[in-house]
């Protein structure tokens, strides 16, 4: 069997950029397949839901979900370790994972594509989106109604905002208490913890909200000592590690 990893990423996804970081905190290669629109049916036949990240095994599995592709990457590549060993720190971490993916991702998404202010940069950071062959503009107008739409769904509009963005205010308060008394979540080390939850401050930061870590000097502490690592801002540029030759043996060995 081949022992080739393919990203179907994009860049402006919270979800990519956990998989890239775990992926490269780890040294391990992939290729990256930019999961632009026209790519939606082979999306879809990976992950019938369609969404990315997707972490092709090539010849062996795909795997949909950041959060099953760090585990997977866990077991097949382990140092460095990015989950705790004993179960009560593992479950925490998971939990930390759990409302990072889900409740910030929920808020964030919302400061995104309902925010007016957010509009231009929210078409820039998500063109790759669109293939060429697509008119940009009408396709992102497109695709930003129907994100709207799920918003609206679930109740929210452009004139929640405000209360969005208290509710994001509270929880940045208790990330800060989480780290007034260690530098990393769990402690000394980098875990999936951070990361989930770094990935999505991070893809904040590229939005008019950026300005409410601006009120949290701990966790920007913590946020610039993930940055300072070059391999988080490979992950962050959307480069993948180059070839290892550990790594690739790693894998191969548990075929
Ligand atoms: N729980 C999934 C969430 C993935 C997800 O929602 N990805 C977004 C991009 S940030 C997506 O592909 N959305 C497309 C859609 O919902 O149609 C994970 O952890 O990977």
């Amino acid at each position: 069997m081949s022992d080739t990893l393919r990203l179907y990423d994009l860049l402006d996804s919270p979800f990519c950029l956990k998989a890239r970081i775990v992926l490269a905190l780890k040294h391990v290669p992939y290729e990256r397949v930019v999961a632009n629109l026209s790519r939606r049916s082979e999306l879809r036949r990976l992950n019938p839901l369609a969404k990315v990240p997707v972490l092709v095994v090539v010849g062996r599995e795909a795997l949909s979900d950041s959060s099953r592709i760090a585990r997977f990457v866990e077991g097949e590549f382990p140092r460095p370790p990015l989950l705790p060993k004993d179960a009560s720190s593992r479950a925490y971490c998971h939990l930390l994972e759990e409302w990072a993916d889900e409740s910030l991702y929920f808020l964030i998404g919302a400061f995104k594509w309902l925010n007016p202010a957010n509009r231009a940069r929210a078409y820039t950071a998500t063109s790759e989106l669109v293939p060429s062959l697509l008119p940009k503009r009408l396709t992102m107008n497109l695709v930003r109604r129907g994100i709207a739409k799920r918003y609206r769904a679930q109740g929210y509009g452009a004139e929640h905002l405000a209360h969005l963005q208290e509710r994001m205010a509270e929880n940045l308060a208790c990330l800060s208490d989480l780290l007034a008394d260690k530098p990393f979540l769990l402690g000394r080390f980098v875990t999936l913890a951070d990361i989930a939850v770094f990935a999505q401050l991070a893809w904040m930061s590229g939005y008019e909200e950026k300005r409410l870590l601006e009120a949290m000097p701990l966790v920007q502490k913590w946020m610039a000592q993930l940055e300072a690592v070059e391999e988080v801002q490979e992950a962050m540029r959307g480069e993948a590690p180059r070839a290892v030759a550990d790594a690739t043996e790693n894998l191969a060995a548990s075929v």
